[in-house]
């Protein structure tokens, strides 16, 4: 009797978790990390709208636009995203805006965040983690995200189509 509970409950484990894990990080973000590119919202990503999205994202590493994040200018950067986070979170909070979060306020905002903080924020932190302490060159941190696109995108016309990226995420 004390074996067959706890074989239900994993059958029934076995049934259920493939549905809600295998979805790894990996597995959406290759083309949901990409899609954030999409300047049109088209769904598809060109190489043009791709460039111009990570020279966005590196001209938010290197403050002084010198063409090299160094980690002083990263650590700043994390700072000042680190700051606006907390006000932005706060802001949501403080719904009333009396510059204080009352109990029914933190309790409202509990129901409401849909697990919008536990999302995976794995896309940004390629090679600019790995490099963690020293300084990235534009090249650095552009040549590999690009030779990736440039692979993703099977039929070579410099845009991820759809398929493509769907391709991306299933082989992740
Ligand atoms: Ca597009
Ligand atoms: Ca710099
Ligand atoms: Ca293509």
């Amino acid at each position: 009797m004390m074996n067959r509970i706890p074989l239900t409950i994993l059958a029934t484990a076995c049934l259920l978790s493939p549905i809600a894990t295998a979805q790894s990080p990996h597995t959406s973000s290759a083309a949901f990390g990409l899609l954030q590119h999409d300047a049109n919202q088209d769904g598809q990503l060109t190489r043009q709208e791709f460039t111009d999205g990570l020279a966005a994202q590196f001209a938010r590493i290197d403050l002084d636009g010198d063409g090299t994040s160094t980690p002083g200018e990263r650590e700043t950067a994390r700072d000042a995203r680190r700051t606006e986070q907390v006000a932005e979170r706060f802001a949501h909070l403080d719904t009333n805006n009396d510059g204080s979060i009352s109990n029914e306020e933190f309790a409202a905002r509990k129901e409401g965040r849909d697990g919008a903080q536990n999302r995976p924020r794995r896309a940004k932190a390629g090679p600019a983690r790995m490099a963690r302490n020293q300084p990235i060159t534009w090249a650095d941190f552009s040549t590999e995200r690009l030779n990736r696109f440039d692979a993703l995108d099977g039929n070579g016309d410099e845009v991820l189509s759809q398929a493509e990226l769907h391709a991306a995420s299933a082989n992740r």
